[in-house]
Order: C-alpha cells, then sequence, then structure tokens
C-alpha cells in the first residue's frame, strides 16, 4: 500500500489530496514540523528531512509536483493526467511545476522571515519583495482562469492539485486578500472539491489520532508571537 509522511498543511498537502482525488488506499504517516528536528529517525525515511515522502513499493519519492504527475499518470483512468499527445500536455506539465517551482518557492521566503525565525531574524523588507513576487507570478494566471474554470485541458487535472496548494498555502500567509477575481473565484472553486475537504478531515483525524497536533506550523508561530505558549505543532525549544 501506498505510505505517504506528511506534516499538517506542508507540500506533503499536495500527494493527499491528490490521493483523495484518486480514491486510492493509502496509509498516512504524520509527523510534528519540522520532522528533522521533532523525529530524528524520520532522517532515515528521507535523508533530506523533508515532506512529503512518498514510498510505493519499491518505488521512494520527495517532490510533492513529482508525485502527484506519478500518481495521475499510473491512473489516468481518473482524468487528472493530461497524456503527451494531448495538445493539453505542455500546459499540464508547465502549470504542474510552476506550482511548486515558480508559486511556492517565494512564498517559502515569505514564511521563514515573516513567522519561522525568531523576532530578531525577522526581514519584512524579504516578506513584502517576495510576497509580492508570489502575486505578480499569480496575476498571470488571471486571463486563463476568467475562461477557463481549470488550468488546462479543460478539465481538473493535477495541474490543479499543485497550484491549489500553492493557494492554499497563500492564504495561511495571508496573501489570499490580494488575489486577483478570476484566482480568488478558481481557488473557492477547488475548496468546494469532497475530495479537497475530505483530505482536509482526514489530516485532522490522522494527526489527533497519531498524537501529533493538527495546528499548522503557521499558526502555531502566529499564537506564539501573539503571546499563547500552550504547546502545539511545533517547539521552538527543540
Ligand atoms: N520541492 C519539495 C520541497 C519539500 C519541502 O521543503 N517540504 C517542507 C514542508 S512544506 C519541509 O519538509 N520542510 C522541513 C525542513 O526543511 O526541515 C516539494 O515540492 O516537495
Amino acid at each position: 500500500m501506498i505510505r505517504l509522511h506528511h506534516c499538517v498543511s506542508a507540500r506533503s498537502f499536495r500527494p493527499l489530496w491528490l490521493l483523495e482525488e484518486l480514491g486510492l488506499p493509502y496509509e498516512l504517516v504524520m509527523h510534528a514540523f519540522p520532522p528533522r528536528v521533532h523525529d530524528a529517525a524520520f532522517l532515515e525515511i528521507n535523508p533530506l528531512g523533508t515532506v512529503p515522502a512518498l514510498f510505493d513499493g519499491e518505488v521512494a519519492m520527495t517532490e510533492s509536483a513529482a508525485i502527484c504527475q506519478y500518481l495521475a499518470s499510473r491512473h489516468p483512468e481518473s482524468g487528472l493526467d493530461v497524456a503527451p499527445s494531448d495538445p493539453a500536455y505542455g500546459d499540464y506539465l508547465n502549470f504542474l511545476h510552476f506550482g511548486e517551482a515558480t508559486l511556492t518557492f517565494p512564498q517559502t521566503l515569505v514564511l521563514r522571515y515573516g513567522h519561522f525565525e525568531p523576532p530578531e531574524r525577522r526581514q519584512p523588507q524579504v516578506v513584502e519583495d517576495y510576497a509580492r513576487w508570489c502575486l505578480s507570478r499569480l496575476r498571470t494566471l488571471e486571463p486563463r482562469l476568467a475562461r477557463e474554470p481549470f488550468l488546462c485541458a479543460g478539465r481538473f487535472t493535477a495541474a490543479d492539485v499543485s497550484v491549489g496548494y500553492a493557494l492554499l498555502l497563500a492564504s495561511h500567509i495571508g496573501l489570499s486578500e490580494r488575489f486577483k477575481p478570476a484566482v480568488a473565484a478558481y481557488w473557492e472553486r477547488l475548496q468546494q472539491r469532497a475530495a479537497f475537504q475530505r483530505a482536509l478531515a482526514v489530516e485532522r483525524e490522522a494527526a489527533l489520532a497519531q498524537g501529533v497536533s493538527p495546528e499548522s506550523a503557521m499558526e502555531w508561530h502566529e499564537r506564539h508571537d501573539a503571546g499563547d505558549f500552550t504547546p502545539g505543532a511545533r517547539t521552538r525549544e527543540k
């Protein structure tokens, strides 16, 4: 059975959401964030120390967009994949990777220098510069999403999962208020999907069942910055 290592709201949400879209059986292993700090044994599972880490028989994968591509292409009957012979194939691969490489990367700088670093190492200029970087790249989707409900091929595909996670992360760090109308409407559509809602419920239930806080690391930091130090997803002391 497929095994997915996951932290609440981390990039491993992409494969989790896709597994729910596909309706495949899988085992979800939850970790407090960041796993390399909270669980030294995780480095034996994934020497990078990052999530996702997905195992499918002999296959081991650690890149969220690549995992979505892998799962969707192994199950073409789902319609979540776009075949090389399809005219939309180039768009599909481009948006699948755009979600991680172009949209999520700048957000990690916003997260790190706006939330995760201790107050004396925060960098407001980096936060604003990379928030604008992300939003300006997101704006390039506006004309397409004003015409089409999804990114490519005239249907929902794994590329929407990849970009959809970037929108989820953007909403966690307060950027969704700055979305343009077509992107905002697209984000609403994605959140209405039954598989998206199931993925949120499954991660919460699995976290509680496995003794991991269901709070995301972003929420934990916001709470600590506001002076609430009750235990949660992450401790700075470690
Ligand atoms: N490009 C990778 C990035 C994986 C990654 O950096 N994951 C983050 C969570 S969103 C992580 O595990 N960070 C923990 C750490 O850096 O220690 C992907 O798309 O999966």
